[in-house]
């Protein structure tokens, strides 16, 4: 018995706690949109604001268009942070087997309940204790694995609580549309509409496609689709908080190709970055560059080492191939740079 929280609007909804008088209206958390201008992108959105379709990481300029008397507010992320501690605090008590994915968002073990129902009553409590002390909503999926439980929570969204039992799985994936499901991205998903013949396709279509089909299509990948689609899901909630990447980027605020600027600011990239992993005594394996030119097209580099290593100056020399490498080959300006590395636990 998995049990998925998600807070509803997260950043929104605690600006709208913090200031009343937001309430009802279109409130947007992310980059300054600067009259139109601004180069940034949307964190979040609360309800009101979606009606306009604005949503996560659209452009800032994208939302003003569609909605200019929105309230527009900065990230403030050291209070989300604050928050999220408490929340995953109060999330905790419930067990200890809990797997926090991210600010909002964690998975518990709660297989110790008896009964579906008594889950559900768990499920319950949990979000009353949450509004009762931190004043937000949030919604509960509750599942006989991740996928599942993440999957009801989506469907039971805003401040609501969805129970599918094993029973009720596969009927509950079956109309859902491919890419509902987790690890079905828009590539994966066009692939299966093309073997099938199809514009749109649910989970029902794509259980008509073999495993072996599915194998040569994806790989080991395809046995994970075949299994999904079915409801089947082992991967057990991962008590320890392990940090897999970490990353970071900037946007301009014109796009650019001037060498001082763009050296500048991926040097300061590379050196934030390299200060992280040694604060959390982590290394890093695999050193992935972000480049998006004008007109929003976006591309990554990576390169994996022969060994993780916490060495800025491997960090540098390593990054700064990646990133020559994009502006030898493509002659637009530059609107974003970002460096991400996938890490490991440094052996002490
Ligand atoms: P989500 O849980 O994906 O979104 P949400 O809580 O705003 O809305 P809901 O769950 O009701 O659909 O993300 C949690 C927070 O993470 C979100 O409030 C802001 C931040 N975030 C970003 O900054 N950028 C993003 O692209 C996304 C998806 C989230
Ligand atoms: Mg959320």
């Amino acid at each position: 018995m998995i049990l998925h929280i998600d807070m509803d609007y997260f950043f929104a909804q605690i600006e709208e706690r913090e200031n009343p008088r937001f309430r009802g209206k279109p409130v947007i958390v992310g980059a300054d949109p600067k009259g139109g201008k601004g180069r940034g992108v949307v964190s979040t959105a609360n309800y009101e604001a979606r009606k306009y379709g604005i949503h996560s990481a659209m452009p800032i300029s994208k939302a003003y268009e569609l909605c200019p008397d929105a309230i527009f507010l900065p990230v403030n992320g050291e209070l989300y942070s604050k928050v999220s501690e408490n929340i995953m605090e109060i999330v905790r008590k419930v067990s200890l087997v809990t797997e926090q994915v991210s600010l909002d968002e964690a998975y518990v073990d709660i297989s110790f309940r008896e009964s579906w129902e008594q889950a559900k009553a768990l499920g319950e409590k949990l979000k009353k204790e949450i509004y009762e002390k931190e004043k937000l909503t949030s919604t509960v999926g509750i599942g006989p694995n991740k996928m599942i439980a993440k999957i009801a929570c989506e469907k039971a969204k805003p401040n609501g609580l969805m129970v599918v039992t094993p029973e009720e799985a596969e009927k509950f994936l079956e109309p859902l549309d491919i890419e509902e499901i987790p690890g079905i991205g828009p590539k994966t998903a066009a692939a299966i509409r093309k073997f099938l013949h199809q514009e749109k396709a649910t989970v029902k279509d794509l259980k008509k496609i073999k495993k072996v089909d599915l194998k040569n299509l994806f790989g080991v990948v395809g046995e994970t689709i075949y299994e999904r689609a079915r409801g089947i899901d082992e991967s057990p909630v991962r008590t320890e908080e392990i940090i897999k990447s970490i990353g970071k980027e900037h946007t301009f605020e014109q796009d650019t190709r001037d060498p001082e600027t763009l050296l500048s600011i991926f040097n300061a990239i590379i050196e934030e970055l390299s200060q992280i992993v040694r604060a959390r005594h982590l290394q890093f394996w695999t050193i992935t560059v972000v480049c998006r030119f004008k007109g929003f097209e976006t591309h990554t580099k990576s390169k994996t080492l022969k060994e993780p290593t916490n060495e800025e100056r491997i960090l540098k020399k390593e990054a700064l191939i990646l990133f020559l490498r994009f502006i030898v080959k493509n002659p637009k300006p530059i609107r974003l740079v970002g460096l991400r590395v996938d890490v490991v636990e440094k052996i002490r």
